[in-house]
């Protein structure tokens, strides 16, 4: 394949202050799907995403938790890792501004900035809104309240360090101008020329003495970086820059970033002070801004606080990765916000991944098995039917690729889904079934199911960076390796392999009302209080003799269908093993696994069958069962 050369692409560093919402989530599947695209079509890709953990909201939510701030983001970034790894993104590497790496340039970048003189001390004094860590002038207030949250301010004095923004405003403006793809969508550039660049920009406060959780200035301890300098570098700091010139190898490649993904709220921070920034750095600018809309539940900005919320992992467990991957990139526009809710979604789900895809690729598989064994062989004419399929595919191809060029991502999913109801259409066009009641006209039968697997096939090639698992599915059930970008520079390129014998359904169709009620149960269902056993001394736990294994053999129980039966190496020893896990594992499964085992548990016989020690498993309250594993040579002890 071409090479395309290298893309940079980041999203916005997430604050690891609580659990991401499905509008946070949905910027990280924008940017993996773009990602994904991109390394499809012939691009050397570095996909970045993390989060941002300093600043004196988390402090306090650190305070309130009862633990230091590090705990804290700890425990939050490991959430967000956690929802970013379930759907299924790519990124190449998780920054956290905690990291050594980074915190070592952010003081290098605000010393380099101060002895340059860009940066200088002064005093601020403002209205501060807490929750939202920011100062406003009098002129900013909404009411006499915060104009982003509407909560109450105060006024703040604060020593502070301020950063000469003014002194780059003319540079900025002609890079702007003279990169009209800088500022995505145009409406923001606008925005932000008009609201911002015009009536002059003023001096950054970039330094705070009232709180500590944050990178000390190191010349001058009293301060911490304030917020944005910090978490902005992230973009250069996680690709190896060095504010001393001995850049890591990723920074020489990548840097400047192709792309900054971000949300609308933070397009000022991204356009004019980073760029500022760099441009006092002496580092080149990235090459563009896209800030996309927001997610909205029904009309109302999602909120914590107003218990409007919904969360991906939630969503996730009722409908699937994919379809949450599909709604969201489908249904956002590319300027203005979109919305989301329970119902929307299931709405979605059924009309076009159950009926359109799900019903396409199930409903042609099913003739190709009925009709033809499964195994078709290249067509051998065409009739204008066929060539208007085989043209739409083809200009699905070239169609998609100028939407997403553009970063229409929504636009380039439905041209996809156009693809498949064309295929759709083709089905009533030339009647199959009909087809079948003559043998003369078997040939045509062939070329019919052909041209519906193909097309299936350039459907779910471009499908991949959106739903990259049902691709997955398609491409296993339609026996295919012509699985890449580069095959579907010409329609006829689906082997004819034998088609799988039984389509498994990719969507299945939901019923809102009773999901709907199950979705209210779930949700509503208070988390339950653990039942503690009763206190134990380190003495008493020092009894137990617990030992990683490697599973050398695996078989079910002769007399007992629950059971499995275990030969165990733990360093020298070979251990037999029976264990009450026969319903979550095949004996197959167990062989390899290095498991914990209970040493010194006194043998006994199950059901003719002895047992010398314990495998430890965990169980949640549902009943899912999974083998506690450890990555060390056996024989370890776990203390
Ligand atoms: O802003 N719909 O972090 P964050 C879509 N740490 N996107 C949304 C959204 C919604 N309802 N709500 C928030 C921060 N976002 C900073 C960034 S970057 C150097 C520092 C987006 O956790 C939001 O616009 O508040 C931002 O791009 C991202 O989620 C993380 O938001």
């Amino acid at each position: 394949m071409e090479n395309k050369g290298k893309y940079y692409i980041t999203t916005a560093i997430a604050y690891a202050s609580g659990k991401p919402h499905i509008g946070n989530t949905y910027e990280i599947i924008m940017a993996d799907s773009i990602a994904r695209y991109k390394k499809m079509v012939g691009y050397d890709v570095w996909f970045q995403t993390g989060t941002d953990e300093h600043g004196q909201k988390i402090e306090e939510k650190a305070t309130a938790a009862g633990v230091t701030p590090k705990e804290f983001v700890d425990t939050q970034a490991g959430e967000i890792k956690r929802i970013w790894d379930l759907m299924n993104t790519s990124y190449d590497h998780f920054i956290r501004t905690t990291d050594d790496y980074h915190e070592v340039q952010v003081k290098k970048i605000f010393k380099k900035l101060y002895d340059k003189g860009d940066i200088y001390k002064s005093e601020y004094e403002g209205w501060y809104c807490t929750p939202c860590e920011s100062f406003w002038t009098d002129s900013q207030l909404v009411d006499g309240k915060c104009p982003d949250c509407g909560r109450e301010v105060h006024k703040e004095k604060e020593e502070s360090y301020f950063f000469k923004l003014s002194k780059y405003q003319k540079k900025l403006e002609e890079y702007i101008e003279t990169h009209p793809e800088f500022i995505q969508p145009e409406s923001r550039k606008n925005e932000m020329v008009n609201n911002f660049l015009k009536p002059g920009l003023q001096d950054l406060c970039v330094s705070r003495t009232s709180f500590k959780w944050g990178i000390p200035v190191d010349f001058d301890p009293k301060h911490v970086v304030y917020v944005w300098i910090d978490a902005l570098s992230n973009y250069i700091t996680g690709l190896g820059y060095d504010v001393d010139g001995n850049h890591g190898e990723l920074y020489k490649k990548y840097w400047p970033a192709d792309l900054h993904l971000i949300g609308k709220d933070i397009v000022r921070f991204h356009t004019l002070y980073w760029p500022i920034m760099l441009l006092a750095l002496d580092v080149p600018l990235p090459k563009q801004v896209f800030g996309h809309p927001w997610m909205l539940v029904g009309e109302d900005k999602i909120s914590k606080s107003r218990g409007n919320a919904i969360y991906a992992d939630d969503l996730v467990k009722f409908f699937g990765v994919d379809a949450v991957r599909y709604y969201s990139l489908h249904e956002m526009p590319f300027a203005q916000d979109g919305t989301i809710t329970w119902e929307l979604i299931i709405e979605r789900i059924n009309s076009d991944l159950a009926n359109v895809y799900g019903n396409l690729v199930n409903r042609t598989i099913a003739m190709t098995n009925k009709y033809f064994g499964g195994q078709l062989h290249k067509p051998t004419g065409f009739e204008a039917v066929d060539e208007d399929l085989k043209q739409c595919a083809l200009n699905t191809v070239k169609a998609v690729d100028e939407k997403m060029d553009q970063l229409r991502v929504g636009d380039a999913i439905e041209l996809i889904m156009e693809l498949f109801r064309r295929c759709n259409k083709y089905i009533d066009e030339t009647t199959p079934w009909s087809l079948a009641k003559d043998e003369a006209n078997k040939e045509r039968l062939n070329t019919v199911l052909y041209n519906l697997l193909e097309g299936i096939r350039f459907g779910s090639v471009l499908m991949a960076p959106f739903m990259p698992e049902t691709s997955q599915k398609v491409f296993e059930q339609l026996n295919t390796k012509a699985i890449d970008y580069d095959s579907l520079t010409e329609f006829g390129n689906f082997e004819c392999n034998k088609v799988t014998e039984t389509p498994v359904p990719l969507f299945a169709r939901i019923d809102a009302v009773k999901t709907m009620e199950e979705v209210h149960a779930h949700l509503d269902k208070p988390e339950k209080k653990l039942e503690h056993k009763d206190e134990i001394s380190i003495d008493d736990f020092s009894k137990v003799e617990i030992r990683v294994g490697t599973v050398l053999e695996c078989e079910k129980h002769p007399k007992a269908d629950k059971l499995l039966v275990s030969k165990i190496k733990i360093g020298p020893e070979v251990r037999q093993i029976v264990s009450g896990i026969a319903k979550w594992y095949k004996p197959a499964e167990m062989v390899g696994k290095k498991v914990l085992v209970v040493c010194n548990l006194k043998p006994v016989t199950l059901r003719g069958v002895e047992s010398q020690g314990m495998i430890l498993c965990a169980e949640d309250e549902n009943g899912n069962l999974d083998v506690v594993t450890a990555n060390i040579e056996d024989g370890a002890e776990v203390h």
